[in-house]
């Protein structure tokens, strides 16, 4: 393949590789011929070990530069027409500055490199929900993850035609090379120069310097939410950080459920749960991302915009998420888990024994007891979704199917119940707008320390969150208020007089799916609060469960004194948007207040 039929495209392919230098242009069309062709290179120039044939088939695994580990926050820049558009919780820079900046890391930026054309759909390909990206990158990794993670090649070429429209993104490891003699590292990257850039104005992403998951499959995180949140805005629908759940109840109806949860919270293990309640099916549509439009009916419909799941390994076992160790026993991409002797990977929390002797994620021998871990915390999986065996058989659907319920949640140890649904898509849009989560055991900062992220979207909207929330509740606002989803916040993590989690979550969570099914269903019986609806006494499926009533009582209840002191908190949490705070909002919390008050 050489060049597409699009003019604009090949012009701007061309002005990118006269000003990047690469020493070859490769078209990328998604066949495994390809796929295999570049992993052979890869494991050749020593940047990936193929794994055992037995133990991993078709499988490698990637160990990153220690500088080049995770997402970028400080160095991801929203570069907006006006400085207020990019809001209190992006980094915004100034276009023109940054196009000048830019213009001078990426001159000569691939020398001695292949430039690596990646066409690719978010969204089964020409469906009315998908968008098209072209994703220009130095690094072979990048295309092997994204053959997995979107679909790549001819067919989306096909759906662009000669004047489709399609987000720009750019992409290079920052890495030159002076010669054919000279060797790569075995993760070439600028570990001290990343520029994860955002032009939501013109739909272009710039990303220099690393070539690690959200920084550099930029149809992921730059793409699918921070660019699209802001063509959502523009063009009336939604794209937003949530898994898509299918729900089959024992007479056989379904039904769709989307959920946002701040990190650190099970939300993969959610999308690929197995269910404890009898008779009750859960199937996966996606694990990280929807794009929600509304249908021709009134409805609101739902696409996974990716085709793989990214996601982190440490954790991931037999007994937390069965489907996930299912999903990547083969043809699976992983980065910086350790390595075993029989050429297999190993990671924390997969086994509760480690094996004897490793190869850590640093090339290092490891040892249980070192000291140190064997794979890095954010070490990950790159693995397509039609290999989970819970994948919903309409996941690549191109209308989307129709979400019933929406879901927030957070980590938090009082305060919050297991589950409540709001009253209003208003006011449930309040509930996510103060979604929150205490932080873990985490490197930085105080642990149990309240952090807020409103709809898990924190780092990724691509403009001011004020008027994120105003998009909210317009969409709300000029929707069918019957056909709209019901909105649901939910808590596992509850705990104890004594620290101990009430809930025993996993597959148990199932029993807060049945409510919700049946809530939406007009079924199962709820019971007011200060705060939202409840269920009532006996309404929540607790049989055959190790819980007492006081512990049902406990995780379910809403703690009046609690949230009186949670209200400066939030406000200190609002006072961040300004005057672009809508007073909706605003009101929904002196509404709150006064309820509380009432129970006093
Ligand atoms: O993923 C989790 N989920 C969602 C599962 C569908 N985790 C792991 C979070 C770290 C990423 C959970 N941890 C969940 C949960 O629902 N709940 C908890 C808290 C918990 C941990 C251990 C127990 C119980 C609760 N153990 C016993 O009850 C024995
Ligand atoms: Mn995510």
């Amino acid at each position: 393949m050489a060049e597409s039929a699009h003019p604009e495209l090949n012009a701007w392919v061309k002005a990118n590789v006269e000003h990047c230098a690469p020493d070859r242009v490769h078209w990328c069309d998604g066949s495994a011929a390809e796929f295999d062709a570049l992993t052979a290179l890869m494991v050749n120039a020593g940047m990936a070990v193929r794994l055992s044939e037995t133990k991993r088939p078709g499988s490698f695994l990637f160990r990153s530069s220690p500088g080049d580990v995770a997402r970028v926050e400080n160095r991801t820049y929203i570069c907006s027409e006006h400085v207020g558009d990019a809001g209190p919780t992006n980094n915004w820079a100034d276009p023109g500055e940054m196009r000048a900046t830019l213009k001078g890391l990426f001159k000569d930026c691939m020398r001695g490199r292949t430039m690596y054309v990646v066409p690719y759909s978010m969204g089964p390909v020409g469906s009315p929900i998908a968008g098209i990206g072209v994703e220009l990158t130095d690094s072979p990794y990048v295309v092997c993850n994204m053959h997995l993670m979107t679909r790549v090649g001819a067919p989306v070429l096909k759906v662009l035609g000669h004047d489709g429209t399609f987000v720009r993104g750019l992409h290079s490891v920052g890495q030159p090379l002076k010669g054919p003699l000279q060797p790569d590292s075995p993760w070439p990257c600028d570990a001290e120069n990343k520029y994860i850039c955002h032009f939501p104005d013109s739909r272009e992403i710039a990303s220099y310097g690393s070539g690690y998951g959200g920084n550099a499959l930029l149809g992921k995180k730059c793409h699918a939410l921070r660019i699209a949140s802001v063509q959502a805005r523009d063009e009336g629908w939604l794209a937003e950080h949530m898994l898509i759940l299918k729900v089959t109840c024992p007479r056989g109806s379904s039904k769709y459920f989307a959920a946002a949860f701040p990190s650190a919270c099970g939300k993969t293990n959610l999308a690929l749960m197995n269910p404890t309640l009898p008779g009750w099916k859960i199937e996966t549509v996606g694990d990280d991302i929807a794009w929600m439009k509304f249908g021709s009916d009134g409805r609101l419909y739902a696409i996974n915009p990716e085709a793989g799941f990214f996601g982190v390994a440490p954790g991931t076992s037999v007994d937390s998420n069965p489907n996930a160790m299912k999903t990547i026993e083969r043809n699976t991409l992983f980065t910086n888990c350790a390595l075993t002797p029989g050429g297999d990977v190993w990671w924390e929390g997969m086994s509760k024994e480690p094996p004897p002797a490793l190869t850590d994620w640093l090339r290092r021998p490891w040892a249980p007891g070192c000291g140190r871990t064997a794979a890095h915390p954010n070490a990950r999986f790159t693995v397509a979704a039609k290999q989970n065996p819970i994948c919903a058989g309409e996941w690549e659907q191109p209308e989307g199917v129709p979400i019933s319920a929406i879901l927030f949640g957070g980590r938090r140890a009082s305060m919050v119940p297991l589950v409540n649904e709001a009253l209003t898509w208003q006011h449930g849009t309040f509930l996510g707008s103060i979604m929150a989560s205490e932080r873990t055991a985490a490197a930085t900062g105080t642990v149990g320390e309240v952090r807020f992220d409103p709809m898990a979207m924190l780092p990724f909207c691509g403009y001011h969150m004020g008027d994120y929330f105003a998009h909210w509740l317009k969409v709300g606002a000029t929707a069918d208020a019957e056909k709209l989803p019901r909105i649901y916040f939910v808590n596992w993590f509850r705990r104890d007089g004594q620290g101990r989690f009430l809930w025993p979550g996993y597959g148990e969570n199932s029993r807060v799916l049945k409510w919700i099914f049946e809530r939406v269903d007009g079924k199962a019986q709820a019971a007011p609060s200060p705060i939202g609806n409840l269920p009532a006494p006996g309404a929540l499926d607790t049989a055959s469960m190790k819980l007492s009533a006081e512990q049902l009582n406990e995780v379910t209840r809403c703690n009046i004194g609690n949230w009186h002191r949670e209200i400066p908190t939030i406000e200190q949490h609002y006072g961040r948007f300004g005057q672009r705070l809508p007073a909706a909002l605003a009101q929904e919390l002196k509404d709150l207040k006064q309820r509380l008050d009432g129970e006093r």
